[in-house]
Parts: C-alpha cells; sequence; structure tokens
C-alpha cells in the first residue's frame, strides 16, 4: 500500500518547508510528490515567510529518495540544478489500482483535461494556489493548494492519498475535506 503526501507551491519559504518536515515526520508518507514551484516566488506573488530557495532545497534534497517532482511555470534550469531529484515535465503512476496523473497545473486541470483522460482516475495539479477536490468526467481532480501561499478561500494545505481515499489537510493535520476515490 502507498501513502502519498502531496505538496504544491512552496514558492522559497523556508518557514513552511521546516513545516513539510515536521509533515514528513507525522505521516511518514511512502511518497511524496511535489507539484512544482519549489524556489522562487514569482513575479505575481510577494516573498514568502522566510524566502530562502536554497535553503528550501537543502531541506528537499534530505527526503530526495522519496520526491517525485514536476516543474512549475516558475521553476528555471537553475532549480534542477540545485535539486538532487527529478523535476519531471508531468508524473504517470499507477499504484494501489489507481491511475494517476500528476503536473503543475498551468496547463491540465480541471478545465482542461489531457488527452487520454478517460484511463485517469486522478489528476493532480497545483498552480492555483487553492485547494480542489472535484469529478470532471469520470476524473477526480486534486489539488493541494499551497503550503505557503494560499490564495481565496484556501489556507496553508497539502494532501494524503490513502486506501484510495484522499484527504486535504491543514499543516497542522487538521482533516478539511476527504473523499474516497473510487469504490
Ligand atoms: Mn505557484
Amino acid at each position: 500500500m502507498i501513502k502519498l503526501l502531496i505538496v504544491s507551491d512552496i514558492h522559497g519559504s523556508l518557514y513552511f518547508a521546516k513545516k513539510l518536515e515536521e509533515i514528513i515526520e507525522k505521516e511518514n508518507p511512502t511518497g511524496i510528490i511535489l507539484l512544482g514551484d519549489l524556489y522562487y516566488h514569482g513575479p505575481r506573488n510577494n516573498l514568502t515567510e522566510e524566502y530562502n530557495p536554497s535553503e528550501v532545497a537543502n531541506i528537499l534534497n534530505k527526503h530526495k529518495e522519496k520526491i517525485l517532482a514536476v516543474k512549475g511555470n516558475c521553476d528555471a534550469e537553475v532549480d534542477q540544478m540545485i535539486s538532487e531529484f527529478k523535476l519531471e515535465n508531468s508524473i504517470s503512476l499507477y499504484a494501489d489500482g489507481l491511475n494517476m496523473f500528476f503536473s503543475h497545473g498551468h496547463k491540465f486541470n480541471i478545465d482542461n483535461l489531457p488527452s487520454g483522460y478517460e484511463n485517469i482516475d486522478v489528476l493532480g495539479y497545483g498552480h492555483t494556489h487553492q485547494s480542489l477536490i472535484e469529478e470532471k468526467n469520470g476524473v477526480l481532480c486534486i489539488n493541494p493548494g499551497s503550503i505557503s501561499l494560499p490564495k481565496g478561500n484556501s489556507t496553508n494545505s497539502y494532501m494524503i492519498l490513502e486506501n484510495k481515499t484522499i484527504y486535504l489537510k491543514n499543516v497542522d493535520g487538521e482533516v478539511l475535506n476527504k473523499k474516497v476515490i473510487k469504490e
């Protein structure tokens, strides 16, 4: 059985990278999915709390064995250079009877499902900084929001996927929303 910790849009916040370390310790996931926008704050955003991209990279690199990551629209070539894990364009993952597709979300999202979506159970992405658990055309679209820079009604959050159930949690580990993916 897998237990995936899904996190997005850290945007260089050392404060929330440290929070993430506590979450990793507490949740003890089998895998960590990072959905992009790891280091750079981005020209549309304010600086995040304790903005320190290179220290964030040091923390993430400690967990490289468990990390699967995709590139965000704020992630540049140099971000790959400081990361000891690969930044993919997208990740297709089959586990526990679920076909999952992860990308940053600026291309594929609930309003633009990828081709072949008929074979996808879960479409995971970040980018909007707003959490989401919503089904569309038989695909469960999930977004953990941003751990460091939530927008709209969202709070600082992450997701856990285990036992074919998706959980949205705040950084203190409280369950904010959950849904069984497939009976
Ligand atoms: Mn972002």
